[in-house]
């Protein structure tokens, strides 16, 4: 049978869990629909989700339409848990875009569009919500053509109207891309069959050049047999090779009521059995202890995973979110795709006596959600997390109390910077040579190098929100400590990760991004040397040659859409001016203007709180992160969560404490 891994996409609102519902129900996965506001259905199973009515978590469903089983992945639409639908990305088959026929084009489509687009993943369109007063799917098509893509094309009712007119239009895109369509569509072939344009129509959408559009009212079930028709015969599942080794993805970690992990995987190659050793993350070796495939309602349950399906898996330790299942699949790196947090804030426990269960209990979070930076400063002895935005924090405060029992508060939201190198800087620590003899033959002068290794390291910096590569010069491998790591290829894996370590935390305490290191020397000497003095020094390097390169620090910048009686929107323009806003669109349209903007993330709430008072009480803002500045004049600092190593005595001290 083939699978369909099939994420639903959209921006907060536009009906993607009801449109999961309707599609189950029509697939006849469900006896019944259920409904957001009734907190009843499939996919938003947890009770904040139920009383909220919004999705937090992805969730996945199965259903079978002709003989294509569908995983359906529900997605949260909210910017605060764009982290769940970044790491969904990479195991998804097709997607739906869902755009509300009301509200069209909103500040998540295009990015979740782009990203889509990004990692090739075949996607078709559902205007949703035609029944409400003030649809208009024609306004709305127009729209997604100009800030989307041209390569959307209308399917059916009531987009299109008559079997002549969907020919046309279908000739019209899909002559972009193939010689025989173009031909037809300027007349010089009338032969092509409709059985023609359906096979370029399906072809053109897995290669994702084109975006089939179908509209109809999830709440109303109109319109979805449509759809449902469409994923069954315009996309495709990926097909793997069950004799390869294993190849998977974990996308998403759930907790048993008595604490154990269940891992959802995909899995790209190979088969996994129950019990059968797989390695986790790159790490240590697991057997799952059971395995439960998703399947159709009335499939048999089975716990044998073949390539392109998703299943539950217990018994693989700690297993974290985005870890690869035995060899890591082909493609992009999960990471770096969306903006990362740009706000913290402290986290205390109205009790005291709950300080360590509330650590443990955000490590357990952390694990489920990796973008939830737990940051423990043994200074002020304070935790922080780094968070989206207030919903994301409402929502950790309320698992906290409700899951662990923890009743917790947060002080003052902070904005989150980060730091940029701004030059070069290269520093070395030669293996010291009165107790030991460097395989390179040098010796460092002073013989103050605390760790049997040597090391030199030189950052650069490199493009905007290229994030940190780690490249190694070092081309002897006799040089390379293979008696500690293997391969040349673990150690180059297990440097980066020490040296993203390292970076956590710039010279003001920020986390260094957007560089380049480069291992120019390693040594080691055997059997003294170990894995800890190469990660220790990489601290101590590193960090002296980001003193030399310097860095600036950048504050978060807010990507802003405002909406506001178009009579008050001069007043909100000069406030967003006076806090140092950048206007990027402007729009007004039957006595309602909308602004797009960039603000430092920091005065986002500033203007918040003032946008009732000037917009009548009718302005709405919507923010989520969106690149950074620099700061020039007196950069915040923040407390760094251990001793510098610059200052390296304290330093050593402060490791040796540690033991
Ligand atoms: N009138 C009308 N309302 C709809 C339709 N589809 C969904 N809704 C309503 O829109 C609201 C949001 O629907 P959801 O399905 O929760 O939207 P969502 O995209 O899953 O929302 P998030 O997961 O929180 O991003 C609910 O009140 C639904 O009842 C529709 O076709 N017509
Ligand atoms: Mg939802």
């Amino acid at each position: 049978m083939r699978t369909l891994n099939l994420g639903i996409l959209a921006h907060v609102d536009a009906g993607k869990t009801t449109l999961t519902e309707r599609l189950l129900f029509s697939a006849g996965a469900i006896e019944r629909v259920g409904s957001v506001d009734a907190g009843t259905t499939q996919t938003d199973s947890l009770d904040l989700e139920r009383e909220r009515g919004i999705t937090i978590r992805s969730a996945v469903a199965s259903f079978l339409v002709g003989d294509l089983a569908v995983n359906l992945v529900d997605t949260p639409g909210h910017p605060d848990f764009i982290a769940e639908v970044e790491r969904v990305l990479g195991v998804l088959d097709g997607a739906i875009l869902v755009v509300s026929a009301v509200e069209g084009v909103q500040p998540q489509t295009p990015r979740l569009f782009r990203a889509l687009q990004r990692l090739h993943v075949p996607t078709l369109i559902f205007v949703n919500k035609i029944d409400r007063a003030g649809a208009g799917p024609e306004r709305v098509l127009g729209e997604m053509r100009r800030r989307l893509s041209p390569g959307v094309v209308p399917i059916g009712q009531p987009l299109v109207t008559s079997g002549q007119q969907q020919e046309t239009l279908l000739l019209e895109v899909l002559a972009e891309h193939d010689e025989a369509m173009l031909r037809a569509f300027v007349g010089d072939d009338a032969g092509i069959t409709s059985a023609r344009l359906h096979a370029q129509l399906a072809e053109q959408t897995r290669r994702g050049w084109i975006h089939p559009v179908y509209s109809g009212s999830a709440a109303n079930g109109i319109g979805i047999e449509p759809l449902l028709k469409g994923v069954d015969e315009l996309l495709s599942g990926a097909r793997g090779d069950p004799a390869a080794g294993v190849s998977g993805r974990v996308f998403k970690i759930e907790r048993t009521p008595a604490g154990e992990r269940v891992a959802y995987v995909r899995l790209f190659a190979g088969t996994l059995r129950p019990r059968q050793r797989v390695q986790v993350g790159g790490g240590d070796d697991a057997k799952p202890t059971s395995i439960k495939v998703f399947a159709p309602t009335g499939a048999p349950r089975r716990d044998i995973v073949t390539p392109g399906e998703m299943a539950t898996v217990r018994g693989l330790g700690t297993v974290r979110v985005g870890d690869a299942i035995g060899e890591p699949p082909p493609g992009e790196d999960v990471s770096a795709r969306f903006p990362r947090p740009a706000l913290e804030a402290v986290v205390f426990p109205i009790r005291a006596e709950q300080g360590g269960s509330l650590r443990a209990a955000l490590n357990q979070l952390a694990e489920q959600d990796p973008l939830i930076d737990v940051r423990q400063d043994d200074h002020r002895h304070e935790i922080s997390v780094s968070l989206y935005g207030e919903v994301q924090k409402e929502v950790i405060q309320a698992t906290l109390e409700r899951e662990y029992g923890i009743a917790a508060d947060f002080r003052e939201t902070t904005t989150v910077c980060i730091e940029r190198p701004a030059g070069a800087g290269e520093a070395e620590e030669v293996i010291n040579a009165k107790t030991h003899t460097n395989i390179t033959g040098r010796s460092s002068p002073q013989s103050t190098n605390p760790f049997i290794a040597t090391l030199a390291l030189r950052i650069e910096p490199a493009p905007f929100g290229s994030g940190i590569a780690f490249r190694s010069a070092v081309t002897d491998v006799r040089l390379i400590p293979l008696y500690l790591f293997h391969t040349t290829d673990t150690f180059a894996t297990q440097m980066e990760a020490y040296v993203r370590e390292a970076l956590a935390e710039g010279l003001a305490g920020w986390q260094v991004t957007d560089c380049v290191v480069t291992m120019t020397d390693c040594g080691y000497m055997s059997p003294a040397s170990s894995p800890s003095d190469f990660r220790r020094l990489t601290q101590l390097v590193l960090t002296r040659a980001l003193d030399r390169a310097g860095t600036w620090v950048c504050e978060p910048l807010a990507d802003l859409s405002l909406e506001m009686p178009s009579s008050t929107a001069p007043g909100v323009l000069a406030m967003l001016g006076r806090l140092g806003g950048r206007v990027s669109g402007q729009f007004s349209a039957g006595g309602i203007s909308r602004v797009a903007a960039v603000l430092p993330v920091a005065r986002v709430r500033t203007l918040q709180h003032q946008l009732p008072g000037l917009s009548m009480g009718e302005g709405i803002l919507e923010s989520r992160p969106d690149g950074y500045q620099p700061i020039g004049d007196d950069p915040p600092t923040r407390p760094r969560s251990g001793v510098s190593p610059l200052d390296r005595d304290a330093w050593l001290a402060s490791l040796a404490k540690r033991g």
